[in-house]
C-alpha cells in the first residue's frame, strides 16, 4: 500500500466514512460535546439565578466587559445563555443522539442490514449537522453575539433581535440533516429487513425509530419554510412576521406591516410539538429493549405499544396550540386542542402501563442499563402527569410561561429522554467495543445523576406554582418570587453535582473502550437481530445474511433449554 493510498483510506476510514458504524459514532461524539456545552451554559445561568449580580465565579474575570461587566452577567448575555442552551440541548444534542447516533448505529443491525439504504446520503446528513453546529457556534463570535430570543424564537422579538439571522440559518442546515436522515430511516427500514422479518416481528426499538423518521419528514418542512419567512423578514425587508405600526425602542419600524407574530408560533409549534416525540419516542424503544432483556420475559403488550406509538404519531400533529392557549383564540379552537390533548395521553399512559407490566412477575437483572432504564418510567411519570394541568385550559392560563413548564418538559426530555439514552449508552456498549463498561462506576454515575436532576428540576414546579415565570435575569426584582427564591442555590448545587458525576461517566466510557472487561457477542443474553454480529460489528455487519424466525422477545419460553431463544437460531 502507498501512502498516499493510505492516507485516503484514514479520511473515508473515520472522517467522510460511509459506514452507519461510524456515522453514528460521529453523532455520538459530536453530540456528547454539545450536551456538555449546553450544560455549561446553564450553569452559568443558575448561577445568576441563584445569586442574582454576583460575579460568576472562575471564568467572571475572563469574559469581556461588554457582556459582562465585572464578571456579572448583562441580561444580554443571560438571552444569548438561554436561546443557544435550548437550541443546542434540543436540536444539537438530545435528536442527533436519540436518531442520529442510536438510530444510525443500531436500526441497521436490529433489522440484520448491511448499511442503511443510502450510505452517501447518511454521511451528507452527519456533516451538513456538524454545519449547522458550526454556524450556531460561530454566532459567538460574530458582531451581535449569538440569537437571543429563546429556541422558540417568536416574533417580532426574533425579527428585531440581534444574533438571530445566523441562527436562522444555522437551524436551516440542521433542518436539512434531519430530512436527509429521515428518509433514509424510512426507506431502510422499508426495504432493508433480514428475510422473515416481518412488520409483528420487528422490535420496539425500530418501530420507535420508523415513527420518528415520519414525524421528522412531516413535521419538518414547516419549520423550515417558517425559518426562511423569518429570515426574509430580517434580511430582505419582508414582513411575515411583523404588525402593523410596530414601535421598537420608541420608534416606529419602517415596513410594510400587515404581517402576523402569531402565524409563526403556529408554524413553529406545527413542527415543535411532533418534536418532542421526536426526543421521547426514541427512549421509549430504548427502555422497551432493555427491559425485555433484563426482566427475561417476553413485554407485555407488544401490539398495545406499537398501536399507541403509531397513534401518538399521528395525533401529534393535532395538538400543537396547547402552546398557544393565552394567544387570544377562540374558545372552540382551544377546546378542540384541548380535547385532543388530553387524548393524545392516554397512549403515552398505555406504553409506560405495558412497559410496568412487563416488571410483573420478571427476573430482573439489576444491571446498569436496567437502572436506568426503571429509572425511566417514574421519571418520564411525572413528567407525563404534569402536562396534564398545562393541556387543561383553566389551569395552563395560570401555569403558562411559570417554571412548571420548565419543570414538565424537562421531566421527559432529561429524566426522561436523557435517563433512557445513558441506558442505551451502556446497554449497547459491548456491542460496538466488545467490551463492557465498569460496573462500579456506572451505578455511581447513575445514582448521582438521579439526584442531581431531581434537584434541578423537582423545585421548578414549586416556583411554578408561586407564580414565577420563565426567562427570568433576575427573579429577585419582584416581590412574590422572594418567597421561592431560598430553592435556587439548591438548584446551583443540584446542577455542579450532576456535573461532577458525569465524569465517572466519561472516564469509565473512554477506559472501556480499550480496556474493559472483554464482552461476547450476546452479552446480555439477548433476543434481538443486533446481538447475532460479531462485536465490534464489521464493515458489513453480518457474517452470514441473518433471517429472523419469530418475534422479538421470546424469553422463557417454557420447554427450551436457555431462557431466550434468539430471533435468528432456526429452532
Ligand atoms: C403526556 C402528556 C403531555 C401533555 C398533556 C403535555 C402538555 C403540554 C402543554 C399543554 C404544554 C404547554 C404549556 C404552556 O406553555 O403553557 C407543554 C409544554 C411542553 N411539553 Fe409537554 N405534554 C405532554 C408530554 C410531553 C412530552 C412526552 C414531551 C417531550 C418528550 C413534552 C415536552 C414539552 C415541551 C418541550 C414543552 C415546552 C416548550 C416550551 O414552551 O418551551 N411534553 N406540554
Ligand atoms: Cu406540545
Amino acid at each position: 500500500m502507498n501512502d498516499e493510498h493510505r492516507q485516503k483510506s484514514f479520511w473515508r476510514t473515520y472522517v467522510f466514512s460511509l459506514d452507519h458504524k461510524v456515522i453514528g459514532l460521529q453523532y455520538l461524539f459530536t453530540s456528547m460535546a454539545f450536551l456538555l456545552l449546553g450544560f455549561a451554559f446553564i450553569l452559568l445561568m443558575r448561577w445568576q439565578l441563584a445569586f442574582p449580580g454576583r460575579p460568576l465565579p472562575l471564568i467572571g474575570g475572563l469574559l469581556p466587559d461588554a457582556i459582562a461587566p465585572g464578571g456579572v452577567m448583562l441580561p444580554a448575555l443571560y438571552n444569548q445563555l438561554g436561546a443557544m442552551h435550548g437550541t443546542i440541548m434540543i436540536f444539537l444534542g438530545v435528536v442527533p443522539l436519540g436518531v442520529g447516533f442510536f438510530g444510525n448505529y443500531f436500526l441497521p443491525l436490529q433489522i440484520g442490514a448491511p448499511d442503511m439504504a443510502f450510505p452517501r446520503l447518511n454521511m451528507s446528513s452527519y456533516w451538513v449537522y456538524a454545519l449547522g453546529g458550526v454556524v450556531m457556534l460561530l454566532s459567538f463570535v460574530l458582531p451581535g453575539g449569538p440569537a437571543q430570543s429563546g429556541w422558540t424564537s417568536y416574533p417580532p422579538l426574533s425579527v428585531v433581535n440581534p444574533g438571530q439571522t445566523v441562527w436562522l440559518l444555522g437551524m436551516t442546515f440542521l433542518i436539512t440533516s434531519s430530512l436527509l436522515g429521515s428518509i433514509n430511516f424510512i426507506v431502510t427500514t422499508v426495504n432493508l429487513r433480514a428475510p422473515g422479518l416481518t412488520w409483528r416481528r420487528l422490535p420496539l426499538f425500530v418501530w420507535a425509530q420508523l415513527i420518528t423518521a415520519v414525524l421528522l419528514l412531516f413535521a419538518f418542512p414547516v419549520l423550515q419554510s417558517g425559518a426562511i419567512l423569518q429570515l426574509l423578514d430580517r434580511v430582505a425587508g419582508t414582513s411575515f412576521y411583523i404588525p402593523m405600526g410596530l414601535v421598537v425602542g420608541g420608534k416606529m419600524l419602517e415596513r410594510a406591516g400587515g404581517g402576523s407574530p402569531l402565524l409563526w408560533q403556529h408554524l413553529f409549534w406545527f413542527l415543535a410539538h411532533p418534536e418532542v416525540y421526536v426526543l421521547v419516542l426514541p427512549a421509549m424503544g430504548i427502555v422497551s429493549e432493555i427491559i425485555a432483556a433484563n426482566t427475561r420475559k417476553p413485554l407485555f403488550g407488544y401490539t398495545t405499544m406499537v398501536g399507541s406509538m403509531v397513534f401518538v404519531g399521528v395525533f401529534s400533529f393535532l395538538v400543537w396550540a396547547h402552546h398557544m392557549f393565552v394567544s387570544g383564540m377562540k374558545t372552540s379552537l382551544s377546546m378542540f386542542f384541548m380535547t385532543t390533548t388530553m387524548v393524545i395521553s392516554i397512549p403515552s399512559v398505555a406504553i409506560l402501563s405495558c412497559l410496568l407490566f412487563s416488571l410483573w412477575g420478571g427476573k430482573i437483572r439489576f444491571t446498569v442499563p436496567m437502572l436506568f432504564a426503571l429509572a425511566f418510567l417514574p421519571m418520564f411519570g411525572i413528567g407525563g402527569l404534569t402536562g396534564l394541568p398545562l393541556g387543561f385550559l383553566p389551569t395552563d392560563i395560570y401555569l403558562h410561561d411559570t417554571y412548571y413548564v420548565i419543570g414538565h418538559f424537562h421531566y421527559v426530555v432529561v429524566t426522561g429522554t436523557i435517563i433512557a439514552l445513558m441506558a442505551g449508552v451502556y446497554h449497547w456498549f459491548p456491542k460496538m467495543f466488545g467490551r463492557f463498561m465498569d460496573d462500579r462506576l456506572g451505578k455511581i454515575h447513575f445514582w448521582g445523576t438521579l439526584v442531581g436532576m431531581n434537584g434541578i428540576f423537582m423545585p421548578m414546579f414549586i416556583q411554578g406554582l408561586a407564580g414565577m415565570q420563565r426567562r427570568l435575569y433576575d427573579p429577585t426584582v419582584q416581590s412574590h418570587n422572594l418567597t421561592t427564591q431560598f430553592l435556587s442555590p439548591y438548584q446551583l448545587a443540584s446542577a455542579i453535582l450532576l456535573l461532577l458525576f458525569q465524569f465517572p461517566f466519561l472516564y469509565n466510557f473512554f477506559k472501556s473502550m480499550t480496556k474493559g472487561a472483554v464482552a461476547r457477542e450476546n452479552p446480555w443474553d439477548a433476543t434481538t437481530l443486533e446481538w447475532a454480529c460479531p462485536s465490534p460489528p464489521p464493515h458489513g455487519n453480518f457474517t452470514s445474511v441473518p433471517a429472523a424466525h419469530r418475534a422479538p422477545y421470546e424469553y422463557s419460553v417454557p420447554g427450551r433449554p436457555k431462557d431466550f431463544w434468539p430471533q435468528w437460531e432456526k429452532n
